[in-house]
């Protein structure tokens, strides 16, 4: 556990080598994002970062009932629209930082995602259910629009028709149906969710870090790119990782019949 003073809504640990477990640890409220949660998440990303070790970042909620019911709705009523686009800044921020940084961020869903936890779990590279998640952006309900990138990246992730249903309808969708429209990988029982994503960071942890941080950048950078450029930028990026170590050491491996070291 990495300075537990520090934080009074999230939890930090190092879980393995290299693979870290953010918590969110509001359960009385559903793990709702205050300000102050988006600012400690903020930190703990800093704290990650500067672990040149770092591998994997799975992110997940305090208890068996939420992942995160949204962004803290007591919180939110009484700020101005100033107050409130700032918020909203403040969490696109942080999950744009999510989504750009150098190692896979893993969301395990283990109870409701909505609002802004939906929109928490899409930011990250994948999301792993368990069988009692719920997904969905309730906002309509309270009378506002999404406000931490729901309406893109839900539209990117299910398609617009889908995901105009999901935004006019605020309806739920059980983890089953969000498997089948794309938003979540793979569904497990709810005891056994940590345990899985533990196994898939360990895997991933094993890989070339330098390889899974080009990759990173050229499907997030590709996406808004045309497919010539964005062929360019991989050739340009296969071109610079056989200047790493890992190449070295990958190709190495290979010829000599051997599991790779990657450190
Ligand atoms: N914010 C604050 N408190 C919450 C939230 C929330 N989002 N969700 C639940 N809680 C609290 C409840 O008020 C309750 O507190 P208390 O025990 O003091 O009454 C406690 O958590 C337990 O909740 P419930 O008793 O309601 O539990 P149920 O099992 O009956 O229901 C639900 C669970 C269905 C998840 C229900 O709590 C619910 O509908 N919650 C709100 C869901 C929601 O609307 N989320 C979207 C919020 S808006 C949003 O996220 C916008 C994001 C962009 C922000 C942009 C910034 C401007």
């Amino acid at each position: 556990m990495l300075d537990p003073e520090t934080f009074n809504n999230i939890l930090l640990e190092q879980v393995r080598d290299g693979v870290y477990l953010l918590t969110i640890n509001r359960p009385k409220v559903l793990n709702a994002l205050n300000a102050q949660t988006l600012e400690e998440m903020n930190n703990a990303v800093s704290t990650v970062t500067a672990d040149k070790g770092a591998r994997v970042l799975l992110i997940t909620g305090s208890g068996e009932k939420a992942f995160v019911a949204g962004a803290d709705i007591a919180h939110m009523s009484n700020l101005s629209p100033l107050e409130g686009k700032a918020f909203a800044e403040h969490g696109m921020h942080l999950f744009r930082r999510l989504e750009t940084l150098g190692i896979p961020v893993v969301a395990l869903v283990n109870g409701y995602a909505l609002g802004g936890g939906c929109e928490l779990a899409m930011s990250c590279d994948f999301i792993l259910a368990s069988d009692n998640a719920k997904f969905g952006q309730p906002e309509v309900n309270l009378g506002v629009t999404p406000g931490f990138g729901g309406t893109q990246r839900l539209t990117r992730l299910v398609g617009t028709s889908m995901a105009m249903e999901l935004l006019v309808t605020g309806r739920n969708m059980s983890a089953e149906e969000a498997m089948q429209r794309g938003l979540v990988n793979h569904v497990y029982p709810q005891p056994q969710l940590l345990e899985e994503g533990l196994k898939l960071a360990s895997m991933i942890a094993g890989k070339s870090g330098t390889a899974i941080q080009l990759t990173k950048e050229l499907v997030q950078r590709g996406q808004d790119l045309d497919l010539d450029n964005a062929c360019i930028m991989e050739s340009d990026l296969f071109g610079l990782s056989f200047s790493t170590p890992d190449r070295a050491e990958g190709m190495a491996a290979f010829l000599e019949s051997r599991k790779p070291n990657f450190g």
